[in-house]
């Protein structure tokens, strides 16, 4: 399994999931910050757009982080990382998986650039309601589906870390401690030794 990445992006959430599995992976850097890049036919295969993280796993090549997490969870880690198609947590467990780039990022770029939010026109909602869903989610709960974590987590952990890294997190006890309890991860932290 490979996995090409740069530093500092959004392949550390890559590089954590490829950890909390436990699996044996390569680790080829794209330099996305060159002015003029080639990539490789393997690098653009998996990644048509260009972008990091991508996977070549045997015969599948792919990127978008959400998905390669989705799919290295159904694939090494069944029922653990991921529940099962026929759990009632699915449905559950994909939306979680799926609001780091539906809506937390789409939100988190709008406030950013200051562009005047509209709640019930855009598919993100708005940043306040991003914050204030996720919150109460998850409750006094460790993780975003109770008392298992799952890949959903580290979608959403990378993106609380993301949040205070850029001071965007606002003060709430609920996602500080969901933060803090992600990156004490052990996996988490042999995926920091990696990416820096
Ligand atoms: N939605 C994608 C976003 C990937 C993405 O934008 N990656 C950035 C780094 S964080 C990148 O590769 N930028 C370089 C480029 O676009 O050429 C995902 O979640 O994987």
């Amino acid at each position: 399994m490979k996995l090409f990445w740069a530093p500092q992006t959004r392949s550390s959430r890559a590089v954590w999931m490829l950890e909390e599995l436990g699996v044996d992976y390569a680790m080829e850097l794209i330099d996305i910050r060159a002015k003029n890049r080639e990539d490789s036919g393997e690098f653009h295969r998996a990644s048509p757009m260009g972008k990091v993280p991508a996977l070549v796993d045997g015969d599948v090549a792919m990127a978008e982080s959400a998905a390669l997490c989705l799919y290295l969870a159904d694939r090494y880690s069944p029922g653990t990382l991921a529940p099962r198609v026929d759990d009632p947590q699915r449905g559950r467990f994909l939306y979680w998986l799926m609001y780091t780039p539906a809506v937390v990022e789409p939100a988190m770029s709008e406030k950013f650039n200051n562009v005047a939010p509209n709640r019930q026109r855009s598919g993100w909602g708005d940043f306040d309601t991003m914050i204030a869903t996720w919150e109460r989610t998850l409750g006094k709960d460790d993780w975003i589906l109770g008392a298992e974590f799952s890949a959903a987590d580290v979608m959403l952990g990378s993106s609380a870390i993301f949040l205070r890294m850029f001071d965007m997190l606002p003060a709430s006890k609920a996602l500080e401690a969901y933060a803090d309890r992600c990156m004490a991860r052990p996996a988490y932290q042999r995926a920091q030794a990696r990416v820096s």
